[in-house]
């Protein structure tokens, strides 16, 4: 279970049973303020304030679409058996230009086992983070890919295939958090950005790049959904208001174009921490049908995982300055969740490529020793009739049914 860090909890702040109500560290008390008012004031006192940060930064910043020339690697022509130990895997990490996929580009990096292809939507960012990483130049090649549009991501799997490169592992790792912002903003398609970017655009990579994955003579492939703790209701953190929850669906099926339809996938007011949460239940979710979809005919390996509070990632970049500043030793000393990049990356780079985490349709977490575990999802993040409708609604948004 998830619930290790909550053992290293004052009792006061006990793990409400799925289904139950947060009361019970409503009451509670966090540097002398109570749980119930850190989480209010977090979300709502400091917002005007931070508005001025709120704006996307795909809108924002000049995005540098450059594609990279890649050469075509030598075709080898050994037999099966030998090809299976003298190529290097070939892994696609999305995100990878900053906190967990760059940590992980970079421990993979280090085995001098993989060629990374760091999927990246800002080239120019992932050049000087693979650089400052260290990680050297034989062992990567940027490519251009922007999760908020479905045109980009098809683009991606076009160049990715003139490559000539077997795909061997997919690690759908790229995320936006809009924790502050006030209203919906939108991918490319009208999609709410947050499940657009972090779902939607993940699953379309994901099922176009299922039929590489198949091709693959690699001895394991997999195909890796990064999740998180907040999406799960039946741990501590995943109680922590909003709470993920994807209710019936009636906002996705109408398009989460806040227009004649919500742009949340409940139908509910726009949350932006409430549609991140509920876009890590449908990685979760996605997952577990790829497992049951195309595990047994294709022996593929799908996984997702929770690395652990990387409390000091990009991810919180929208974030108000106090949480920014109070969120990593809130982490570090009080839930004891904190986790740094390099040990995330060192986990992920584990999901990848480790022989003992080759099991199918798990979802890994690790305990203070970093020793891992096969974790337990909140009810909804495992129903089966859920995760079914999920993946037939976005097969209609991504233009796939
Ligand atoms: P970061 O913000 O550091 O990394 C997110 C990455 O996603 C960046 O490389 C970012 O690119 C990329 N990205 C965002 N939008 C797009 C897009 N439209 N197209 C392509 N790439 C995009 O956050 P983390 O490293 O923390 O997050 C990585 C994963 O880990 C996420 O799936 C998150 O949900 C998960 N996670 C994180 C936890 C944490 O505590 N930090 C805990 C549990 C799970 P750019 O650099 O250009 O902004
Ligand atoms: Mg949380 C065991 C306790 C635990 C853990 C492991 C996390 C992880 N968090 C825990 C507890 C709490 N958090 C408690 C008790 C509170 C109330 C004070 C709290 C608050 C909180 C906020 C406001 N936590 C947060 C936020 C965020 O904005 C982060 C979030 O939800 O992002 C979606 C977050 C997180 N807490 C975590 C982790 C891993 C996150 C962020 C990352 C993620 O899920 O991707």
């Amino acid at each position: 279970m998830a619930l290790q860090a909550s053992t290293l909890l004052p009792p006061a702040l006990s793990v409400p049973k799925e289904g139950k109500s947060n009361a019970s560290f409503k009451d509670s008390t966090l540097f002398g303020v109570s749980l119930s008012d850190f989480v209010k004031a977090d979300f709502s006192s400091f917002a005007l304030r931070c508005k001025s940060q709120c704006s996307q930064r795909k809108l924002s910043a000049g995005i540098i679409r450059a594609e990279t020339m890649v050469a075509m690697p030598a075709v080898n022509q050994a037999t099966p058996e030998a090809r299976k130990t003298l190529r290097k895997g070939c892994v696609v990490i999305t995100g990878a230009s900053s906190g967990l996929g760059l940590a992980t580009a970079k421990a993979l990096a280090e085995t001098g086992k993989w060629d990374i292809i760091m999927a990246c939507r800002d080239f120019l960012k992932a050049e000087r983070a693979a650089k400052s990483a260290g990680i050297s130049k034989e062992n990567y090649t940027i490519m251009h890919l922007d999760l908020a549009s479905l045109d980009s991501v098809r683009q991606f799997v076009d160049n990715f295939r003139r490559s000539g490169r077997p795909l061997d592992v997919l690690v759908c790792n790229a995320a936006v958090y809009l924790p502050t912002a006030r209203e919906p903003t939108f991918t490319a398609e009208g999609l709410e950005l947050s499940v657009g970017t972090n779902h939607l655009g993940h699953f379309l990579l994901s099922r176009l790049l299922l039929d590489d994955l198949k091709k693959s003579d690699y001895p394991s492939r997999r195909l890796i959904i990064v999740g998180s703790i907040t999406g799960n209701t039946n741990t501590l953190a995943g109680n922590v208001p909003p709470k993920a929850n994807l209710g019936d669906l009636r906002g996705l099926a109408g398009g989460l174009n806040g227009l004649n339809s919500s742009a949340m996938i409940d139908g509910g007011d726009f949350d932006g921490a409430k549609a991140y949460k509920d876009s890590k239940v449908c990685n979760m979710l996605t997952m577990q049908e790829f497992h049951r979809r195309y595990h047994e005919e294709t022996g593929i390996t799908f996984a997702s995982l929770y690395p652990g509070c990387i409390a000091t990632t990009g991810l919180f970049r929208e974030h108000i300055p106090l949480f920014r500043l109070l969120f990593p030793p809130f982490q570090k000393y009080i839930t004891k969740g904190f986790v740094s990049e390099e040990e995330s990356g060192k986990r992920l780079a584990q999901v990848v490529s480790d022989p003992t985490l080759a099991k199918s349709g798990v979802y890994w977490s690790w305990n203070n020793a970093s020793a891992s575990f096969e974790n337990q999802l909140s009810q909804e993040a495992s129903s089966p009739e859920k995760a079914r409708k999920v993946w037939e609604i976005s097969e209609k948004l991504v233009g796939l049914a």
